[in-house]
């Protein structure tokens, strides 16, 4: 009988107006974002959805392993340890990925209205980049973006009786250097229900691959992005460790498990890796905020956020 319930909500969810509306808004940002990333210089690469090895996170998730004959092998939850890898050659400066990403939240994670078990991130990461450079360079997409968008889409906008905010560079950064660490969140989340334009949030204590200021230790060259209207999370960015030494160190740190990214360790010791700054936008967020939903099932055809019934 459940069962049924959940076919016939997935039945009503798909014919609804809004949902075609959102589809069509979708082709256009799916497209877009790939344009002014491939117009200015960056390369595409395909996504990767097994490896040896994948993002540690930040945040507890359940873990989401596969094993291939005798090889324990990851799910992606983010692409970042291969944008690193892919900027080896010497002419390969600017890269991208559409990148499906597998993060099996933990159950709390449902009442955000802004977690998925599987998403896309536009994935990207500049060689030789700082943060400022990725900062600017998100302002300009995000402008080029919610253009076009109000220009391509303005019947679907109308039908989901949205307004796009119009958005300005530059985006207001904060500092967690003003913030108690324990507010951090309490205080984006503020910040987001206030303001009317996206802004950064710089200097985040997290994962070991972003990188810790060389001249202020504990101080970290890294942000996220939220969005306003309370819409919350957008992306997050930084710029890279690609020392060993320094490599070594944060793991440590961390105390992240160094077993799986043995070879990814050897290449950093042979000191291949380049200085890169990159970020991640969640492109079902992205949606979200363009079409003004408040849940992130509410923008996909099928429902894997948390706390989904895997109706189909
Ligand atoms: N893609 C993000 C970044 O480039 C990392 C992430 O998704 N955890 O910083």
């Amino acid at each position: 009988m459940e069962n049924s319930i959940g076919i016939e909500k997935f039945l009503n969810h798909i014919n609804d107006p809004e949902l075609i509306a959102i589809l069509n808004i979708q082709n256009v940002l799916l497209q877009e974002l790939q344009n002014y990333a491939v117009n200015n210089g960056f390369k595409q690469l395909m996504p990767l959805l097994i490896s040896p090895f994948t993002d540690p996170l930040n945040h507890q998730v359940y873990p989401a392993t596969i094993k291939y004959g005798d090889k324990m092998l990851s799910l992606t939850s983010s692409m970042i340890f291969h944008k690193q890898l892919s900027l080896i050659p010497k002419n390969i400066n600017k890269v991208f990925i559409l990148s499906p990403n597998i993060r099996l939240e933990l159950e709390h994670k449902q009442k955000t209205g802004n977690h998925m078990l599987e998403f896309s991130q536009f994935d990207f990461e500049i060689k030789n980049a700082s943060m400022n450079d990725v900062m600017k360079y998100i302002e300009g997409l995000y402008i080029y973006i919610f253009d076009i968008i109000q220009k391509r889409c303005s019947e679907e906008l109308k039908i989901l009786n949205r307004q796009l905010p119009k958005l300005q560079k530059p985006f207001p950064v904060y500092s967690t250097t003003e913030i108690p660490l324990d507010e951090v969140d309490d205080y984006c989340t503020k910040l987001s229900k206030e303001l009317n334009s996206p802004f950064f949030v710089t200097n985040l204590k997290r994962e070991f691959y972003d990188r810790e200021d060389p001249d202020r230790p504990k101080t970290y060259r890294n942000f996220d992005m939220f969005y306003p209207e309370g819409y919350e999370e957008a992306l997050s960015g930084g710029e890279r460790e690609y020392i060993y030494d320094d490599i070594i160190r944060r793991i440590a740190e961390n105390d992240t498990d160094k077993k799986p990214l043995e070879n990814y360790l050897k290449i950093a010791k042979m000191g291949l890796l380049n200085k890169s700054a990159g970020a991640g936008i969640g492109v079902q967020r992205l949606l979200k905020f363009i079409c003004g939903k408040r849940k992130i099932e509410d923008v996909c055809m099928f429902n894997r956020s948390v706390g989904t019934n895997f109706d189909v």
